[in-house]
C-alpha cells in the first residue's frame, strides 16, 4: 500500500498553478510529519473533533476543532472566530511551533512571506464526509493567503471561481500536500467531494486537513 501511495505521488509534478495567487505543492510536509503528528494529538485530546451545526440546521458531515488564538466555529447563530472553544469553555490550545512553521514555510514557497496565522482550523473527513462549495470570508484581512495541508487518504479537492456557479477543476490531494492560495484566487468557490474508503498507512481510514488563517 505504501509503495502505491508512493509510486501515485511520483507522478506529480512538484507544483501546480490552481489560479493566480494559488498554487499546490506536492509532498510539501516532508521531515516536519512526526512533530506534526505527535503535536496534533496533543491539541485533539485537549479539544475533541466534534460535528459542528450550520446556521441552517444541518450537521457537517465533516467534524473540526481548532488551535491557534482563535477557532473557527459555527452554530445556529452564524459563523465565527470564537478566542473560546464552546464544548469546553476554555481557549482553543494554543498553535504549536510545528504548525506555525510548517505554514510559514509553505507560504514563503508559495510567494508570501512573513505569513503569521493566529487560527487554525483542523478538519477530520472519515468515509463519506464531504465540504460543500464555499468561500473563506469570514477573516477580516483577505490581503493574507490560507495555507491547507493534507493529510492521510486522498481526497478530490474543487477549485471553482469567484461565482458559485463558475467551472470548478478537480485535484487530488494526498498525504503530505499542501495549497497555499491568496491574491486574486483568495474568494475562490471550493469545495471537497465525498471521501472514498480507503486505509492511510499513517493515518488510518481518514483524512485529515489543516487550513491556517490570519483571521484579524
Ligand atoms: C479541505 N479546505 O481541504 C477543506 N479553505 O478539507 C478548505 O475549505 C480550504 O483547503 C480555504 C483555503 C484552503 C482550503
Ligand atoms: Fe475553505
Amino acid at each position: 500500500m505504501t509503495d502505491l501511495f508512493a509510486a501515485i505521488r511520483d507522478t506529480q509534478p512538484p507544483r501546480e498553478n490552481l489560479g493566480e495567487g494559488a498554487v499546490l505543492l506536492r509532498d510539501c510536509v516532508g521531515t516536519d510529519e512526526q512533530a506534526l503528528l505527535a503535536d496534533l494529538r496533543i491539541i485533539v485530546k485537549a479539544a475533541p473533533f466534534r460535528h459542528l451545526v450550520t446556521p441552517g440546521g444541518h450537521t457537517m458531515s465533516v467534524a473540526m476543532t481548532n488551535c491557534g488564538r482563535v477557532g473557527w466555529v459555527s452554530d445556529a447563530r452564524g459563523y465565527r472566530y470564537d478566542p473560546v472553544d464552546p464544548d469546553s469553555g476554555k481557549i482553543w490550545p494554543s498553535m504549536p511551533p510545528s504548525l506555525r512553521n510548517l505554514a510559514a514555510r509553505a507560504a514563503s514557497e508559495g510567494g508570501y512571506t512573513d505569513f503569521a496565522p493566529d487560527a487554525c482550523l483542523i478538519n477530520r473527513y472519515k468515509p463519506g464526509a464531504k465540504l460543500s462549495l464555499h468561500q473563506d470570508k469570514d477573516e477580516l484581512d483577505l490581503g493574507a493567503p490560507i495555507v491547507s495541508v493534507s493529510l492521510g487518504l486522498p481526497a478530490t479537492f474543487l477549485f471553482g471561481g469567484l461565482t458559485r456557479n463558475a467551472a470548478q477543476k478537480r485535484y487530488r490531494l494526498t498525504h503530505g500536500d499542501v495549497v497555499v492560495w491568496g491574491g486574486p484566487s483568495r474568494l475562490a468557490y471550493h469545495g471537497v467531494a465525498p471521501l472514498p474508503e480507503g486505509e492511510h498507512p499513517v493515518m488510518g481510514a481518514q483524512r485529515i486537513n489543516l487550513t491556517f488563517r490570519k483571521t484579524r
